[in-house]
């Protein structure tokens, strides 16, 4: 019989690369998504309508409904990948992202505990939790948190030790740092750029290869920020390998890079010919209260333990994205121009 797996948080951009993981692996996959008054399952439309895949209406902050759902369908895996995951706007809403990104954990954890103990529990913790706790970051590096976001992951990170100690639920943690796709979503910095870069490379296809004279600049924060960035891709294999060992236990997922986001703007810009620093004006507005200023993973025990590495490199993430996002804007463009 094939295996079943829940994700929360399936129209994201890791949910729709780990529903696409697992329905090729033969599972059959309940995706959570919240109600919503517009579309957002952009991400797995390619996917909705297959008989083993199915969408279930429901909020991660709605105890009674994560009950039911649980205690209806006591799947063999639960990958909760549903947070308020923006660092910045942590800040804008912090009790609401308290309540996603640690409530809804206990939630969850609390359901398969007394309605489904064999259900297998994955939960998206992040580099951010180490703050500015010194490079390079692993398992055993201090957490030091720097935003509402990161409090709240902690609270949710300590909690999956609590359920998995406590009362011997397989609960793992995945200590992932930056991970990225052409399905970024677009007030991240890299798909922010990227979007900015295909824009101008198509005003440019069609300015005879120069800037429009009134063309607007690209307004960002903090470029010296500095990140390990991987594909998702990459990342999702990872999540499924912790569920399939002998003990649940906490794992860091990095390449082992790192790079600011001045060498992000370098090398997309430098694929298009220009200098970014005649495209980018810096705007205090993307300052974070509290900034991460050095991210670089050691993921020694992922590889050792799970056999994982990640297969795409950091140049090759870049133009990926480009690519993808140069493409999507010369068909929105060719669609603007025939209407
Ligand atoms: P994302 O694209 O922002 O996806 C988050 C998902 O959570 C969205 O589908 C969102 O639904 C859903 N969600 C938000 N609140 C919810 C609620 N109350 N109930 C149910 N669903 C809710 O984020 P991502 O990049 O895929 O990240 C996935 C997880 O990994 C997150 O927990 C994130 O914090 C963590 N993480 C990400 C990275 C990274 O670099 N990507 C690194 C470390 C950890 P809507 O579409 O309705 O908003
Ligand atoms: O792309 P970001 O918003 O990602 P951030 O804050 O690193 O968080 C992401 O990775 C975490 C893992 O470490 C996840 F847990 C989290 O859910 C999310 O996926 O910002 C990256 C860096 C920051 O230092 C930020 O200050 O880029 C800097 N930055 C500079 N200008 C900007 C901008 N970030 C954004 N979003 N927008 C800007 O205009």
């Amino acid at each position: 019989m094939s295996k079943s797996a829940m994700l929360t948080g399936a129209n994201g951009q890791d949910g729709s690369y780990l529903a696409e993981f697992l329905l090729e692996k033969g599972y059959r996959v309940y995706g959570l998504i919240r109600r919503s008054s517009t579309v957002t399952t952009e991400r797995i439309a390619h996917l909705i309508g297959r008989p083993d895949f199915e969408l279930i209406t429901g909020d991660v902050t709605d105890a009674t409904g994560v009950h039911r759902v649980i205690q209806r369908l006591r799947p063999d895996e639960v990958y909760n990948l549903a947070a308020q995951s923006h660092v910045g706007d942590s800040f804008d809403v912090p009790s609401a992202t308290f309540e996603v990104n640690a409530v809804g954990v206990l939630n969850l954890l609390e359901t398969i505990r007394t309605e489904s103990p064999h259900t297998r529990f994955y939960q998206a913790s992040t580099s951010e939790l180490f703050g500015n706790s010194p490079p390079p970051q692993d398992e055993n590096t201090p957490f030091i948190p720097r935003s509402p976001y990161a409090v709240a992951k902690l609270a949710a990170h300590n909690l999956v030790h609590i359920y998995r100690e406590g009362y011997g639920v397989f609960a793992c943690a995945g200590i992932l740092f930056n991970h990225e796709s052409e399905r970024r979503g677009e007030e991240f910095v890299t798909r922010k750029i990227t979007k900015y870069l295909a824009r101008l490379a198509v005003a440019m296809e069609n300015n005879g290869g120069n800037p429009p004279h009134d063309w607007t600049k690209l307004a960002l924060g903090n470029l010296d920020a500095k990140r390990d960035w991987s594909f998702v891709g990459d990342m999702v294999r990872g999540m499924w390998l912790m569920l399939q060992q002998d003990q649940p236990d906490d794992f860091v997922l990095a390449s082992g890079e790192s790079h600011s986001v001045r060498e992000f703007l370098e090398l997309a810009f430098k694929s298009l010919g220009v200098d970014y620093r005649d495209f980018v004006r810096i705007d205090p507005k993307f300052f974070r209260p509290a900034e991460v200023n050095y991210l670089c993973g050691d993921a020694t025990k992922a590889r050792q333990v799970l056999g994982w590495s990640p297969r795409v490199s950091f140049e090759e993430l870049i133009t990926r994205m480009v690519e993808s996002d140069v493409a999507r804007e010369r068909d929105s463009h060719g669609l603007r121009c025939a209407s």
